[in-house]
């Protein structure tokens, strides 16, 4: 028997306010929390939806020195751009709090504090990698090096983002400082540790015998985790970015931002209500971390061993971590701007808030990895949103003003069919209530269609607007019925998509429901006047979608650049200054330019190198015209041996400079000068 649970809590990860929210996040954390809080409203349960910005550690720091800016004017801009930007996409938080709030730092502080006092951390003194140049010591993403499990070369010093792995400093293969670019030395610091080693016993009984239900991608990270053996993790960092150690003689040392931010969702409830105690330490309370799954570890393993050595907490009852939405094929990257920006999507698709919310949920990265591509965003929203949803509420809307001057006609006597589609209706709640509280929102959102597809279905084969004609009392009922249907699929939809049910209700011109009436043939009563009918979506044209797609294109080709000029051929072997003598190297004028016949490739060019007129032939013609070439001063290498090619003996060789995209350019001189003028 499930236990039953008198109030939720919902968390949702607190995010880096060092950048905008993508699609990724929505994906993996926000939506799925969203439409589970919304539901839980709807059914009028207790529930609190708590989130905000992660504003201290690394990522913060790092973000600021790129820019040559405080962290604190980094992390006010991000913390009020993500804000507006959640509650733009109807994010329904009950608050949307920060890490940096005096509330955060007394709770966090108060929360060290007491494990300090009763000895639950170790004091451990260690060497650790610190930057001579910057006179810093280099905590997680301040240092950089190589995998050593998948061999990428930009692994941070906590974790790999190629292969997932977490990572220790000591483990990075040729470790340099992200900061002056330095090998770092290594010097002995004092931090605190919270022995997770100590808490193993009480995980696996937790976790591995008391939450085999927690979905299997969780449940399989935390046993691998357990079996791997814990070991003890530093709580605290040498950093002037963040909660101070509240330990004398702790100088110069913060929080780890781990150690903090899940206690952000605390000092966030305090700050929603002065009644945050009976959400946090009542065994009545269900509290669910929505998460995204390399957050896993700190919200199965660390911080449920912080509350449980604190004490007087209640721990978790799941954590449905999703896995990683890809866009068009790729890794989602914001150092690489590979992404779908939140705060870009809301301006550029005003008034389609709704739109993303199902395409990134009815695509959700539930059980792995999944693509976001637009194709499927234009064909969900033109084939589903538009074709099913917004089409079966507007006929019944449109029909309903046309025949009845918008007045709800009576139901007459229902007939087998609809009862049928009725009873059908009212399948859906329990399918749908079950996938929403088992985390399978996927699922639940084709629930919540489903509704609209059978309202659909049921205009298409009862065809009022034939047997209006024939039969009109019975169109009566036909559309009273269609007009429930209508009212039912804005309950159904409302977690997923709110604005397109608050419009449902509006066009209805009715209040809201509550969940319970989910199935209910009686919402719309007879004679009331609806309002006005309008188009619940409209179709995605394909310019639109091209714009977006030439973005990205566009994002790709800078990164392919930046990319390439990040590769410099290493320098050659040492020459005698007699071996570069040896060239004779004369300033020319290119005088004649031609394609060689049959070739790809090759130029013939008529040189005039001051010392004679000669033929070369140069394999350049993929990068220049003959015509681009003529008349251009060039540096020539005259004294290379002749060659024959396709019949033409070249003499000498024009020099070129390949950049790093393999693009060719012509080198010369500054100025016009003679030609056969010696270079050397
Ligand atoms: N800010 C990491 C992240 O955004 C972190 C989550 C904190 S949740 C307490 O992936
Ligand atoms: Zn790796």
């Amino acid at each position: 028997m499930a236990k039953e649970f008198k109030r939720y809590l919902v968390t949702s990860a607190l995010p880096y306010a060092n950048g905008p929210v993508h699609i990724g996040h929505l994906a993996g954390v926000y939506i799925p929390s969203d439409i589970y809080t919304r539901y839980l409203r709807l059914k009028g349960c207790d529930v609190i939806s708590v989130c905000g910005s992660d504003e201290h550690g690394v990522p913060i720091t790092i973000k600021a020195r790129k820019e040559g800016v405080s962290p604190q004017q980094i992390v006010d801009r991000y913390h009020e751009l993500i804000r507006k930007s959640f509650e733009g996409l109807g994010m329904s938080f009950d608050i949307y709090s920060r890490t940096s709030s005096k509330t955060h730092a007394e709770t966090a502080s108060a929360f060290f504090r007491k494990l300090y006092d009763e000895g639950k951390f170790i004091e451990k003194t260690s060497m650790q990698y610190y930057d001579e140049e910057a006179q810093t010591f280099l905590a997680d993403r301040y240092i950089v090096g190589t995998c050593p499990k998948c061999g990428n070369d930009r692994a941070y010093g906590d974790q790999c983002e190629k292969c997932g792995s977490t990572l220790s400093p000591d483990e990075l293969i040729d470790p340099h400082s992200a900061v002056s670019g330095s090998v770092p030395v290594k010097r002995e610091t004092k931090h605190w540790y919270l022995p997770l080693d100590q808490y193993e016993g009480f995980l696996r009984e937790w976790i591995l015998e008391g939450h085999r239900e927690w979905k299997s991608n969780v449940y399989g990270q935390c046993k691998s985790w357990l079996d791997g053996g814990l070991q003890p993790r530093a709580v605290s960092r040498d950093l002037d970015w963040g909660i101070p150690v509240p330990v004398e003689g702790a100088e110069g040392k913060v929080l780890y931002v781990w150690f903090d931010a899940p206690i952000g969702y605390i000092s966030a409830t305090k700050d929603l209500t002065p009644d945050w105690e009976k959400y946090w330490k009542s065994e009545d309370t269900k509290m669910v971390h929505f998460i995204g799954k390399d957050n896993i570890v700190f919200h199965c393993i660390v911080f449920p061993s912080m509350l449980k050595a604190h004490g007087g907490y209640i721990l978790p009852e799941n954590v449905p971590a999703n896995e990683f939405l890809n866009l068009e094929g790729d890794k989602i990257s914001t150092s690489r701007n590979w992404a779908v920006w939140l705060h870009e999507y809301l301006e550029e698709f005003l008034g389609k808030e709704d739109v993303l919310r199902y395409v990134l949920c009815a695509n959700a990265p539930e059980t792995k990895d999944n693509d976001f591509t637009w194709k499927d965003f234009q064909a969900r929203n033109n084939n589903e949103l538009v074709a099913i949803l917004g089409n079966f509420v507007n006929r019944a809307l449109v029909l309903t003003k046309k025949y009845y001057d918008g007045r709800v006609p009576a139901c007459g006597e229902l007939t087998g069919y609809d009862r049928e589609t009725i009873a059908e209706v009212a399948a859906v709640k329990a399918s749908l209530e079950a996938n929403i509280e088992h985390y399978r929102f996927r699922e639940a959102l084709k629930d919540a269609m489903n509704i609209s597809r059978i309202g659909n279905k049921y205009l298409a084969d009862t065809e009022p607007w034939k047997v209006v004609k024939t039969d009109p009392e019975r169109v009566k009922t036909i559309l009273n019925v269609a007009l429930q249907i209508t009212a039912n699929t804005a309950i159904a939809i409302e977690p997923f998509m709110p604005f397109s049910s608050a419009k449902i209700l509006k066009m209805l011109a009715v209040d809201k429901f509550g969940w319970e009436r989910l199935g209910a043939m009686d919402l719309v009563p007879d004679g009331h006047a609806i309002g006005e009918p309008e188009l619940l979506f409209e179709k995605i044209e394909d310019d639109v979608i091209q714009r977006q797609l030439d973005k990205l294109a566009a994002t790709k080709a800078a990164n392919q650049a930046a990319e390439a000029a990040q590769h410099v051929e290493p320098q050659k072997d040492t020459i005698q200054f007699d071996d570069f003598q040896k060239m004779d190297i004369r300033v020319s004028t290119i005088l004649a330019a031609e394609k060689v016949a049959k070739t790809k490739k090759l130029l013939k060019l008529t040189v005039d190198t001051g010392i004679d007129k000669r033929e070369i032939v140069s394999g350049i013609a993929e990068h220049f015209t003959p015509e681009e070439l003529v008349g251009k001063q060039v540096l020539v290498l005259v004294n290379l041996a002749p060659r024959e090619l396709k019949g033409i003996l070249s003499k000498g060789m024009i020099l070129m400079a390949e950049d790093a995209s393999g693009k060719l350019r012509l080198l010369q001189p500054g100025d016009t000068t003679n030609n056969g003028a010696v270079v050397g």
